[in-house]
């Protein structure tokens, strides 16, 4: 047994190896080294059971990790093997994407399936996905808001229960939010820009260095990206727009979207004079601008959440009365607290599209010197320079690190045209040197809702190959960064079904809207919504297959068409 030097987690390492020959079996002992003989012509087996547990996963790791070896011992390994296996195949069963036509991208779904799948604690609902997967101790195992926004929704439609563990994980970690934002001198709870098993803020007040000077740089990712509060509200809407698991609010998601509302309560600064409410001082999506003033993506997010915070009180309220007035007394909900939030929701000012229908991405962005990421590159005078705060060479102009006005339009696609999308894509797309693996899904979530597959499936390929044709720059700043992307492969399997696939879900029904890249001469993708699980193929036509075992019938609108799908 070990125990981890920073979080104090105790590592349990249990191992057995046996001898079977013709004899019989006889046992060694894993941690000496001694000579097996073996006469000519003769034959051994050495089977091997081990098992590594952590405190994370039981209060007795040792315990646990000899029970489990003991286990597999009584079982034997043609057993365990099959076990395994079995489980496997009841995974891809539940994600396995096919492509026919491109084998490239094929390998690199089944990648980004893979390791979107194990990077998530399934046993678990106290732990986090880890930015960098299980590859790496870059981001120490901790979760962004790329956890909510790219991961969870690729369970959806898959494993839903996956998606409330995730949830439930905010939830146990709420009492590290709360202690965020009482820190900092706000009410409720502000989520951890990095947030590990206890949800406090682990993310340090200096990230990047200074590669010329070898100074480090102040970054405020932990003090000023509030984004992740709202997200993790939006997501728990997400879920039980698709899920119908209205249950979860009951246990868990009201208390988070009422915590949450306070703090964007405390949070947020009222302009008399324009009689409008203002998010300033924070870091949107884009890193590179640190310290700015209604980032637009913030702002939607924001009145977002408030929205779901009070129509969730008012539903709680009527609904699950005894429920409600238990939480209201365990918060200590104020009576006039709602009141709050409606006015900072009908006041937010909403950055809204210009006359050319652009957003722009926060106040004066459109102030900062036009050039574009090509240009950024002449200027630079060391190849790992940190391009952001506090004078990097992106700080004074329009060059994002990534996807920001982009990330508006993908998660409220249904408040904007297609002018609007249009707009903007042409806009922000140059002007975006993609410096984060989860750029790429959400432009070509854009370029794929406007029916432009051939850059949709660049930014597919992107996005999907960050890691297994090593793309991205594993040290920036002086800092390694490297690992899975665990949010790039979340954001392919989102750019592959809802990007391509067309899978959404209108209140009671499925609707498929595809739009296949030209390779791709088909594809089939399961769907698991609702308890019922379904095969979709597009090809030159959508088949819908219901499972046998399916207990109620499916209405999917393919075309505008509504039709029920039997088991
Ligand atoms: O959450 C992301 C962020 O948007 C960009 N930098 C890396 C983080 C972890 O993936």
């Amino acid at each position: 047994v070990g125990r981890t030097a920073q979080s104090g987690v105790d590592v349990a390492v249990a191992a057995s190896a046996h001898v079977v020959d013709g004899a019989g079996r006889s046992e060694l002992d894993p941690r000496v080294a001694r000579p097996v003989s073996l006469a000519a012509g003769s034959r051994i087996v050495i089977e091997s059971f081990g098992s590594v547990t952590s405190s994370n996963d039981a209060p007795d790791p040792l315990e646990r990790a000899l029970t489990t070896v003991r286990d597999a011992e009584s079982l034997g390994y043609a057993s365990v093997r099959a076990e395994s296996a079995a489980e496997w195949e009841r995974i891809w069963r539940d994600h396995d994407i096919v492509i026919e036509g491109d084998p490239v991208d094929q390998t690199l779904l089944r990648f980004c399936t893979y390791h979107q799948r194990i990077c998530t604690p399934a046993h678990a609902d106290h732990l986090p996905i880890g930015a960098r997967g299980l590859s790496c101790q870059a981001y120490q195992g901790a979760a962004f808001w790329d956890q909510e926004v790219y991961n969870l929704p690729a369970y959806l439609f898959t494993e839903p229960g996956l998606a409330r563990s995730i949830l439930e994980y905010r939830h146990r970690t709420l009492d590290g939010a709360r202690r965020k934002a009482a820190r900092l001198g706000y009410a409720g709870a502000y989520y951890a820009w990095i947030s590990g098993i206890t949800g406090d803020e682990l993310c340090p007040d200096h990230f990047f260095v200074d590669v010329l000077t070898g100074r480090p740089i102040r970054n405020h990712f932990n003090v000023w990206q509030m984004h992740v509060a709202p997200d993790v509200v939006t997501s728990i809407e997400r879920y039980v727009e698709v899920t119908g698991d209205r249950q979860f609010v009951v246990e868990h998601g009201a208390e988070i979207a009422f915590e949450v509302a306070r703090f964007l309560h405390s949070f947020v600064r009222y302009d008399e004079w324009r009689g409008r409410y203002h998010c300033i001082r924070l870091l949107g999506p884009d890193e590179w601008h640190e310290n700015v003033d209604d980032n637009a993506f913030t702002n939607h997010q924001v009145v977002a959440a408030l929205r779901f915070a009070i129509d969730t009180h008012d539903w709680l309220r009527t609904q699950e009365p005894d429920r409600y007035a238990a939480l209201a007394a365990q918060i200590e909900l104020g009576v006039d607290e709602v009141d709050g939030w409606r006015r900072v929701h009908d006041r937010m000012h909403l950055p809204a599209p210009g006359d050319d229908d652009v957003i722009e991405q926060f106040a004066g962005f459109f102030d900062l010197e036009d050039t574009t990421p090509d240009v950024l590159r002449t200027r630079l005078l060391h190849p790992e320079e940190y391009w952001g705060w506090p004078n990097g060479v992106a700080v004074e102009t329009q060059v994002a690190k990534q996807a920001d006005v982009a990330m508006l339009l993908w998660l409220h696609a249904d408040r904007f045209d297609d002018d609007v999308v249009r707009a903007n894509y042409e806009y922000y797309e140059p002007r975006c040197s993609h410096n984060s693996s989860l750029s790429h899904a959400a432009f070509g979530m854009l370029a794929a809702r406007l029916g432009d597959v051939e850059r949709a499936h660049e930014h597919f390929r992107a996005t999907a190959s960050v890691d297994l044709l090593n793309t991205q720059h594993a040290v920036v700043g002086g800092t390694f960064i490297g690992g899975i992307h665990t949010a790039a492969c979340g954001g392919t399997l989102q750019l592959a079904v809802a990007g391509f696939g067309g899978l959404a879900c209108r209140q009671d029904a499925l609707v498929i809207d595809p739009r296949l890249p030209p390779r791709w001469t088909s594809m089939t993708y399961p769907v698991n919504w609702r308890g019922q699980r379904l095969s979709v193929t597009i090809s030159d036509e959508v088949t819908v297959t219901a499972h046998p075992d399916n207990d109620a019938p499916v209405d999917v609108v393919v075309d505008g068409a509504r039709r029920s799908v039997a088991p």
